[in-house]
């Protein structure tokens, strides 16, 4: 029998929005899962829930004003109650992330680490032992000379490639950047690959969340678990 992956990711989407309260300032994740979240969140509004949102792309923008959740932006709320998103890996125990393949890193970190908590919603496929065993890292780098921090991500072994939009040219994000994704293999150490990347001169950001997250909400052909992060 297959699995229904969507189902799973509905469930997981409205058990984190269980997790609102009246009042909040609300990080809006980017994503297939994060786009349930945001529709589960505006059937709340529309009973009476006062919440803002701050969306972490033009995407979930849109799905926000299409769903009737007011937005707001880091001009009036510098800091967020609470911030949910999907994930591309989970790794057990630690809570680490990879993220970025809908392109969306560099506004998602910046909304988690605004965020007081960071509520991870998945299905069971995501999760893994180690980061890197089933996704690359994204790189978001600046357009100008991608080419030579592109050499500079090969020298550490990330046999990186431009991500191409489905019309095979260079992939934009929404701050104007491209991507290059990461296959670096199983990753042991990546605090410390985190400090390589960011000295490459034209890396504006990447895909590993380290030390972000405050819970994940797992959802399994068994039900949904929740997994805390270690106290740090
Ligand atoms: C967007 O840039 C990503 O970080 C997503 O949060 C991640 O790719 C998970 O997406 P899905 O919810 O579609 O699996």
């Amino acid at each position: 029998m297959t699995i229904d992956r969507e189902g799973l990711k509905r469930q997981a989407a409205e058990r984190a929005v269980a997790e609102i309260e009246d009042g909040m300032v609300v990080g809006l994740g980017s994503g297939s899962t994060s786009a349930l979240a945001v529709a589960a969140l505006g059937e709340r509004v529309k009973s009476g829930l006062r919440v803002v949102g701050v969306p972490t792309s033009a995407k979930t923008e849109a799905l926000a004003h299409r769903a009737g959740v007011p937005l707001t932006t880091f001009a009036e709320h510098r800091v967020l109650d609470l911030a949910f998103d999907g994930a591309d890996e989970v790794e057990r125990g630690t809570l680490n992330l990879i993220k970025g393949l809908g392109g969306a890193l560099v506004r998602e970190k910046i909304v988690a680490a605004a965020a007081k908590r960071l509520i991870i919603m998945v299905d069971d496929s995501k999760l893994v032992d180690q980061l890197g065993m089933r996704a690359p890292v994204p790189v978001e780098v600046v357009t100008f000379g991608w080419q030579a921090t592109e050499e500079q991500l090969r020298a550490l072994d990330a046999a990186p490639r431009l991500r191409l939009d489905e019309r095979e040219r260079p992939f934009l994000t929404d701050n104007g950047n491209y991507i290059l994704d990461c296959s670096f293999g199983p990753l042991p150490d990546p605090s410390h690959l985190t400090v390589e990347l960011d000295l490459i001169p034209g890396v504006v950001e990447t895909g590993l969340f380290l030390g972000m997250t405050s819970a994940v909400i797992v959802a399994s052909e068994t039900g949904i678990e929740v997994l805390e992060a270690p106290s740090r």
